[in-house]
């Protein structure tokens, strides 16, 4: 799971990274891509700690891709956008702090995306032409027209501003364009980078869309306070009258905006996060921890761990007959903890 950075020049990507991953990025790799690890939070582990004293602690992470700034005159923002066709999902970064306007960041960057995919698109139809011109057999010409058909379908929608993740694709024409790993048909959030003394981040919920989830937060401040202890943080937001945004809150809202969930496993050597996609079957979590799992799959033991921390142990859960086995379609539910059986 990989989560790009986007936004322009200075708009706070590198901090943003360093407050997400707790890596100071690499000035002399400004120009390229660099990733760290953002961990996932798991409050539900500090019970869970009490009742199986685990060895070993791990934690599901998604990785985070600092990226370089785009121009705000648009030129080669399309070759950086490229670099970014791998992510599975991408966080545009608003300044506020420097008295940008929002709503005009958000469609300059719209606008780039959209012509970064155009691009794509304009080259693969070309192609696609001059091998429709071909003496090929009849089924390849109705294969070419076929992707012909859906990708100006794109183009036109693309001309008139229209991503490609509000499209209402067969599943045919999803499958042609995957390959195509197209910006605008990515999950997208924003977060909106404000200034150190911003009083009020309520003013910018307005920004967030059906399908586009925003968080303002001053980042800034955010890695200040990060060095002082609770007690000083607190002591200084009551001073300042300023809110703070909680980096837990803002990282579950990344993995959710990317589509992915976490479930858990549990024992004495090793109280583990693990991530599939949201609405995942208990085979994809298996697949998760191991093929053999998958291969081999019996059955899932599920235990809710809201369960677990209420009785106190797994003697107890059992006792209620809390435990319930699972087959392989069974769909994770956010808290379940697992345990596989198979050969
Ligand atoms: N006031 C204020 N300044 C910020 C904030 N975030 C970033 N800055 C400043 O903006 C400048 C750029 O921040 P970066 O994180 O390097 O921005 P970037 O998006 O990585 O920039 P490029 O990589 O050059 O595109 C730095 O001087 C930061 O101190 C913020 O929340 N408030
Ligand atoms: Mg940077």
């Amino acid at each position: 799971m990989k989560i790009g950075l986007v936004g322009y020049n200075g708009s706070g990507k590198s901090i943003l990274f360093q407050w997400l991953t707790g890596q100071i990025p690499d000035p002399a790799m400004a120009h390229s891509l660099q990733s760290a690890t953002a961990l996932i939070p798991e409050p539900r582990f500090q019970a869970l700690i009490d009742i199986y004293a685990p060895k070993k602690i791990t934690y599901a992470g998604i990785e985070i891709v600092d990226t370089p700034g785009l121009s705000r005159d648009q030129h080669g923002n399309a070759t950086r956008l490229g670099q970014l066709r791998e992510a599975d999902a991408l966080i545009w970064v608003v300044p506020v702090f420097d008295g940008s306007d929002p709503t005009k960041e958000i469609n300059a960057f719209n606008d780039d995306v959209i012509i970064a995919d155009l691009e794509i698109i304009l080259n693969r139809i070309e192609k696609v032409q001059d091998q429709n011109k071909r003496p090929v057999p009849k089924s390849e010409h109705e294969r070419l027209d076929f992707e012909y058909e859906t990708l100006t379908l794109l183009q036109e929608g693309l001309e008139n501003g229209k991503p490609v993740k509000e499209y209402r694709l067969t599943q045919e024409q999803q499958r042609l364009i995957r390959g195509f790993r197209l910006l605008s048909g990515k999950p997208r959030m924003l977060i909106i980078n404000t200034a150190d003394d911003e009083i009020d981040l309520e003013q910018y919920k307005k920004y967030a869309q059906t399908d586009t989830p925003s968080i303002a937060v001053s980042v800034r401040l955010e890695l200040e306070l990060e060095v002082m202890s609770e007690q000083d943080k607190a002591n200084f937001l009551e001073e300042m009258q300023l809110p703070s945004t909680d980096k837990n809150f803002v990282i579950k809202t990344i993995l959710d905006a990317s589509g992915q969930m976490t479930f858990m496993t549990a024992g004495e050597k090793e109280l583990r996060t693990w991530l599939i996609p949201k609405n995942g079957t208990a085979l994809e979590a298996a697949t998760a921890i191991h093929t053999d799992m998958a291969k081999g799959f019996i059955r899932a033991e599920v235990t809710k761990a809201d369960d677990l921390i209420r009785l106190g142990s797994e003697r107890a859960v059992k006792a209620e007959n809390l435990v319930r086995r699972e087959p392989k379609d069974y769909i994770v539910k956010d808290g379940d903890i697992f345990l596989f059986h198979f050969s």
